[in-house]
């Protein structure tokens, strides 16, 4: 990674299943832009700055696709990751569950040292009487389970916490974390392409 006195770059990997609204967070973070429409997007990285606490930071966000029939080779798309977002659709069960069975799993696997924060995405929904969203004891229980304290909730179409997001990802990144001594710090890559 590199680090000079005045800037740092920071790799951050954003995941979860397909549909969850990975792409319209980064969207809402970058140009407070939405869209109802859903397109599906191969491995994308966008790169912007940002300066917390009078430091600047590089960003290169990377919006890995959540479905495998558009990437079969999941670890190897995160290069030197610093911090994951692991996202989960709060209308949707299903991106809930795969955190805990996939998602997690599969970071512990080939960035064991790498921090990640769990967001669920789609807070505006909590105010639309015809979709059902899934009750906020059932997320905290799932992360207690996860072993995080907590997540946080954001909007793209309301662009509601999306800055908090990316800002508290920083703050991750930065916060000291306790290392195995003699454990390499490089992600661990593998690669199975089928
Ligand atoms: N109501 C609401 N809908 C959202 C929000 N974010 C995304 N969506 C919708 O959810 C659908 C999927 O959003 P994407 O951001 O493309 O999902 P993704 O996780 O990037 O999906 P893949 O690229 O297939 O992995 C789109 O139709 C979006 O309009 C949100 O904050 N609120
Ligand atoms: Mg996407």
């Amino acid at each position: 990674m590199e680090l000079t006195d005045a800037t740092r770059e920071l790799n951050i990997v954003v995941v979860g299943d397909d549909f969850c609204g990975k792409s319209c967070l980064i969207g809402s973070y970058l140009t407070n832009e939405f869209s109802d429409e859903y397109r599906p997007n191969m491995h994308e990285t966008h790169f912007t700055e940002i300066t917390l606490k009078g430091k600047r930071y590089n960003l290169n966000i990377h919006d890995i696709p959540g479905s495998d029939s558009y990437c079969k080779v999941h670890p190897c798309d995160y290069p030197q990751a610093n911090c994951f977002i692991v996202c989960f659709a709060i209308n949707d069960e299903n991106s809930l569950k795969n955190i805990q069975t996939k998602w997690i799993p599969e970071i512990k696997h080939s960035c064991p040292e790498a921090s990640f924060i769990l967001v669920g995405t789609k807070s505006d929904l909590k105010n639309s009487p015809s979709q059902p969203v899934i009750p906020l004891v059932q997320c905290k229980a799932q992360c207690k389970s996860i072993g995080v304290k907590s997540f946080l909730e954001c909007s793209a179409k309301t662009n509601e916490g999306a800055q908090k997001v990316f800002e508290t990802t920083i703050k991750t990144v930065l916060k000291p974390v306790k290392r195995k001594p003699g454990k390499s710090q490089q992600c661990k890559c593998y690669c199975s392409i089928t």
